[in-house]
């Protein structure tokens, strides 16, 4: 009876090794919200990915969490200094939801009629020009773009702004923008935020929303990732594959001392 429990709980162990070794591998959010069905014989249709040509593509998120930091990379081809720009747009900040993502319609149809009226509320955002993280306790913080209703720019979360120095968690550790060279993505930049979660309240095997769009929104991105259970927000810790060596020793030195009075 005893080896068995030993048996499950070292097992236990093990996953939970592999799991946080595995934790800082990143996840991909595809680029499958609006857009996804996109038809490319209709231009400024309805459920079309990008407007204004490929320079405002964007390809996905790369999602990655170590014990403290969950860093999100959005690769796409804008960047606010292209010479086609004339408008002078800029990126959006990064909008979270940390209770899930619920966004409006179904896969089947790219979530085409979702905009920021429907689907997922934002529980935080990332404010790249401020470098923090807001709670979003007020709707009035969001900026959206024009409600176009002929697009993926229809009424879209696009930046966070106006908000009280109360609302402020102080979470935000970096932003940055990076031309890469070559990405799985398939972008040429990527866009960065390193945010530390431990204040927003997400706990491992958490649903996490995210969304993304430019300031003019011709290419929108929103998905959802897993907080690997490998992590453990709450605390900061990670299983180490040497603490759980102790573990399991300290675990069979209690059962071989239990066992001696039988
Ligand atoms: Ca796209
Ligand atoms: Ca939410
Ligand atoms: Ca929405
Ligand atoms: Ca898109």
């Amino acid at each position: 009876m005893f080896g068995s429990s030993i048996k499950k709980l070292f097992l236990l162990g093990l996953a939970q090794a592999c799991i946080g070794l595995s934790a800082a591998q990143a996840v991909v959010i595809d680029d499958n919200y609006i857009g996804a069905a996109d038809d490319p014989f209709t231009d400024w249709g309805i459920g079309r990915d990008v407007l204004g040509g490929n320079i405002y593509e964007v390809y996905g998120m790369e999602v990655t969490f170590t014990e403290t930091l969950m860093t999100v990379t959005v690769n796409t081809d804008f960047i606010e200094s292209h010479e086609e720009n004339y408008d002078n747009y800029i990126a959006g900040d990064l909008f979270i939801s940390t209770d899930g993502w619920s966004p409006f319609g179904s896969a089947a149809n790219a979530y085409m009629y979702d905009d920021s009226y429907n689907g997922e509320d934002w529980e935080f955002a990332y404010d790249s020009s401020a470098g923090v993280v807001i709670e979003i306790s007020n709707p009035g913080y969001i900026d959206v773009i024009g409600n176009d209703p002929e697009c993926c720019r229809h009424g879209q979360e696009t930046m966070v702004e106006g908000y009280l120095a109360s609302d402020i968690t102080n979470a935000g550790v970096s932003y940055t923008e990076a031309a890469v060279a070559t990405s799985g993505l398939g972008g040429v930049y990527d866009y960065t935020y390193v945010i530390n979660y431990e204040e927003l309240g997400i706990m491992a095997g958490d649903e996490l929303g995210l969304h993304w769009v430019m300031s003019c929104g011709n290419d929108v991105i929103e998905g959802m990732v897993t907080v690997p259970s490998g992590s453990n927000p709450t605390t900061g810790t990670v299983p180490e594959p040497g603490s759980l060596v102790l573990l399991a020793i300290g675990v069979v030195a209690l059962v071989v001392t239990r066992r001696k009075p039988a």
